[in-house]
């Protein structure tokens, strides 16, 4: 593993830890879906302790740098210039249906500025992480955003909608509007952050989804920059924390499908 700076290694050695107990939990979850009461308790616990054991382990190492995380939210508010961005699960509703599409990811900031980001899979034993400057990693293995120029032949990722989103009717107009204009039908894996990494590694040569919390992308935006790809917020959403809507791709299709995104949605055609 090409993991050689201090910020990386700390990411690393947290994400590794916190991957074993999630493994066991997830290893009992086809015995709680059987069960009368569902996992849905567990995966909330679940989803804690892996937090816990994330956040504990980079506090350990910068005590004074501040943390915003799904299940905690702020820590040491204070500390503006560094901060981590901490989702134990991203991809919880496939973690709790026994589905092996999930990560942990964690986005370091240094003065508002996404830095370094590492998603890892524990299932299928993928570690993506990326730094400024030093280009996206899988593994061991350097990895750069696909080559392809043409959007209707893409193969694009999205996510949503929330299930309380008041965008609901939007998003799957939206939704419809881009599935007519490309040739591979979308994916949707439910996980932004591995859908991040997918654009990273050339798997999927787009993602764009609306909604997003910071904590789902942030890792995953240095990871798309560093393997050479683009992405931008559709809207005024930079600050957000809960609302991003975001647009990834390979850099040669992006204008095209932010173009056909900021499109307005057609009811019937
Ligand atoms: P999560 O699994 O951590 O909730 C699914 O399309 C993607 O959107 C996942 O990365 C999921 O993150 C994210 N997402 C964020 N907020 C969500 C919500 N309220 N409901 C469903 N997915 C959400
Ligand atoms: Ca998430």
């Amino acid at each position: 593993m090409r993991i050689n700076s201090p910020k990386l290694n700390i990411m690393y050695k947290a994400c590794m830890k916190a991957s074993k107990s999630l493994i066991r939990d997830f290893g009992e979850i086809e015995n709680l879906q059987v069960s009368s009461k569902g996992p849905g308790d567990f995966v909330s616990s679940a989803d804690k302790r892996t937090e816990k054991i994330i956040i504990d382990e980079l506090l350990k190492a910068y005590p004074d740098y501040g943390v915003l995380s799904e299940e905690t939210g702020k820590i040491n508010e204070k500390n503006e210039n560094n901060r981590w961005i901490v989702d134990p699960i991203d991809g919880t509703s496939n973690f709790l249906n026994g589905i092996p599409q999930f990560a942990i990811s964690i986005g370091y900031e240094e003065d508002k500025e996404i830095k370094t980001g590492i998603i890892y899979d524990p299932i299928k034993n993928e570690l993506f992480f990326a730094e400024t400057g030093s280009g996206a990693f899988l593994n061991n293995s350097r990895i750069r955003v696909s080559k392809k120029k043409n959007l209707k032949q893409s193969l694009i990722g999205t996510g949503g909608p929330k299930s309380n989103s008041k965008l609901k009717d939007e998003i799957y107009l939206e939704f419809l509007k881009v599935s007519k204009s490309i040739d591979i039908p979308l994916r949707k894996f439910g996980s932004a952050s591995l859908d991040l990494a997918s654009v990273a590694c050339g798997r999927f040569d787009g993602f764009w989804q609306r909604e997003l919390s910071y904590w789902d992308i942030a890792a995953g935006i240095i990871l798309v920059k560093e393997a050479g790809g683009f992405t931008d917020f559709l809207d005024n959403d930079v600050n957000e924390t809960k609302k991003r809507n975001l647009v990834a791709s390979n850099s040669l299709i992006h204008k095209e499908l932010l173009d056909l995104i900021k499109k307005k949605n057609i009811e019937k055609n």
